[in-house]
C-alpha cells in the first residue's frame, strides 16, 4: 500500500469525524454566512482541533473567502485543505549530530507508545545502515527492559540494560560509553512512563538529560515527546509540562490509526510551536512514518476532493 493510502486508511475515523462532517456541511449549505462558519468551528472543536486553533482556522478561512470573493460553499473545501496544510507547517525532520553518536531521548506519560516508537525507529535506522543502541532507561516498570530487548532483537540494534530498579542515569551513562566504544551512530534512550504530576519522576528525567549533556557535547540532539493521539486535548497539557521540564524538540504522535481525535495534530503544531516529526499508524515495525504536512492534509480531506 502506498504511504498516502496507508495514511488515508489510518485516518479513517478522524476523517469520519472531521472531513466527512465538513463535507456534509459544504454540500448542505447554500451560502457562506455566519451560521456556516459557526457550524464549521463546531465541527473542528468536536474533532479535537482545539478552541484556539479552531477559531484561528475559521478566521483565516473567512478572511480568504472575502479576499478571493468566494461565494460557493463547495469552494471552501480546497481552501480548508490549503489552510490546514499551512497551519501544520514545515516537515519536521529529525536532527542528526555531525559527529556520531546522535542521542535521542524519548519521553512521555505511561502507555503512549515510547518503547514501541523506539523499536520502530531503530528498525528503520538499522535498515538505513545505521548502527543503533537502545538504552533501557525505564528501570521503573517491571518487564520494560524485556519489552525493549524484544525490539532490539527485532530491529537489529544493541541494547544496554541494567536490573529493575537501577538508576536510569547509570544505564544511560553505560549506553553512551558503549556507543563510543562500538562506533555507534544513534543512541535511543527509553524512559519510564511518568505522570506529569509526579515531581520525583520529572526530576529523574532531568537527571537523565544532564547525564547525556555531560557525556556527549551537544546532546541530546532530539528530545522526542511521545503523545497518544487518542488522548485528544490532554496531549496539549502533557506537551506543556514535559517541555517545561526537559525541553522537547519534537513530537511523535502515536495511535493515529483507530482514533477519531486526529484533529489534535493541528492544535499541537499551532498551539505548542513544537513540530510533529513522526506519526505512529499501527503496532507493526513499519508503522512509524515521517510526518509530511502536505500529505497529511491531503489524506485528511481526501473525502472533500469530489465536492
Ligand atoms: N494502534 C497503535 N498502537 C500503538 C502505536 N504505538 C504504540 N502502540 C501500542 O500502545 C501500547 C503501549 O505501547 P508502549 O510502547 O509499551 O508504550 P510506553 O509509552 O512505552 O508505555 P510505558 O513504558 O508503560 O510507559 C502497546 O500495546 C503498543 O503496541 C500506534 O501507533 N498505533
Ligand atoms: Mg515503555
Amino acid at each position: 500500500m502506498s504511504l498516502f493510502n496507508k495514511l488515508k486508511e489510518s485516518l479513517s475515523k478522524t476523517r469520519q469525524n472531521l472531513s466527512q462532517r465538513v463535507g456534509a456541511l459544504l454540500t448542505g449549505s447554500s451560502q457562506l454566512d455566519a451560521s456556516f462558519f459557526e457550524e464549521l468551528e463546531e465541527i473542528l472543536l468536536t474533532a479535537d482541533v482545539g478552541a484556539r486553533t479552531s477559531m484561528e482556522l475559521v478566521e483565516r478561512l473567512q478572511q480568504e473567502v472575502k479576499t478571493r470573493r468566494i461565494t460557493e460553499p463547495a469552494a471552501v473545501a480546497g481552501l480548508l485543505q490549503e489552510e490546514v496544510s499551512r497551519l501544520l507547517g514545515e516537515e519536521g525532520r529529525l536532527c542528526w549530530s555531525p559527529t556520531p553518536p546522535t542521542v535521542i531521548l524519548v519521553v512521555g506519560v505511561n502507555g503512549v507508545g515510547k518503547t514501541t516508537t523506539i523499536g520502530k525507529l531503530a528498525y528503520r535506522l538499522h535498515r538505513e545502515g545505521k548502527k543503533v543502541i537502545l538504552a533501557a532507561g525505564d528501570t521503573f516498570r517491571a518487564a520494560a527492559g524485556e519489552q525493549l530487548a524484544v525490539w532490539a532483537e527485532r530491529a537489529g540494534a544493541g541494547l544496554i540494560r541494567h536490573q529493575a530498579g537501577a538508576d536510569p542515569g547509570a544505564v544511560v551513562y553505560d549506553a553512551l560509553q558503549a556507543a563510543r566504544n562500538r562506533r555507534t551512530d544513534v543512541v535511543l534512550v527509553d524512559t519510564a512512563g511518568r505522570l506529569q504530576t509526579k515531581v520525583n519522576l520529572m526530576e529523574e528525567l532531568k537527571k537523565v538529560r544532564r547525564v547525556i549533556e555531560r557525556e556527549v557535547p551537544g546532546a541530546p540532539h532530539e528530545v522526542l515527546l511521545v503523545l497518544d493521539a487518542t488522548s485528544g486535548q490532554n496531549a496539549l497539557s502533557q506537551a506543556k509540562l514535559f517541555h517545561e521540564a526537559v525541553g522537547v524538540t519534537g513530537i511523535a504522535l502515536t495511535k493515529l490509526d483507530g482514533t477519531a481525535k486526529g484533529g489534535v495534530v493541528l492544535a499541537i503544531g499551532n498551539e505548542m510551536g513544537l513540530p510533529v516529526k513522526l506519526v505512529g499508524l499501527g503496532e507493526g515495525v513499519d508503522d512509524l512514518k515521517e510526518f509530511q504536512p502536505r500529505d497529511f492534509a491531503a489524506a485528511l480531506f481526501s473525502d472533500l476532493s469530489s465536492i
